[in-house]
């Protein structure tokens, strides 16, 4: 008799649970994600930082800031695969265009900003096409693969 009642009362108890229950898992899922992007991110950080300490490529990022009408850096030095950023800064347009039209970034207002990923390796002169005098170039080498560890 009392061996058949617990579960009886198990079973009510029970109910209460199943209830929450749907909630509980998606809060679950929430969590779950949200430990899983914070462990990319971690993961992501420790790359970069290895990639920082060792003497590998560059960032596979760089900028180029046009100020005063000149492109700073003059002169770039990138890894293929490399994404180049070009911000213009001053409050006349510029543009930055590759000498043999491998890009061109047309006008660029103030603050308005450029990408280009250089693939290929070579050097790449360039300039602005709202005045010419404004000359740099980017030189862009082989990416070697960064040594891997096991
Ligand atoms: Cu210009």
């Amino acid at each position: 008799m009392l061996l058949f009642a617990r579960p009886v009362n198990r079973e009510s108890t029970l109910s209460i649970y199943r209830m929450q229950a749907p909630t509980l898992i998606r809060l679950g899922g929430l969590m779950r994600f949200i430990v899983l992007m914070a462990a990319a991110a971690a993961i992501l950080m420790a790359g970069s930082a290895l990639a920082d300490t060792t003497a590998g490529p560059p960032a596979p990022a760089a900028q180029i800031i046009i100020e005063n009408y000149t492109f700073r850096p003059a002169t770039l030095t990138i890894a293929a695969g490399t994404k180049v950023t070009w911000k213009n800064l001053d409050d006349d347009p510029h543009t930055a265009t590759d000498d043999s039209g491998a890009f061109d970034s047309k006008g660029l207002a103030q603050g308005d900003s450029f990408s280009f990923v250089f693939t290929k390796p070579g050097t790449y002169n360039y300039h602005c096409t709202v005045h010419p005098f404004m000359k740099a170039s980017i030189v862009v080498v082989a990416s070697t693969p960064s040594p891997q560890k096991k």
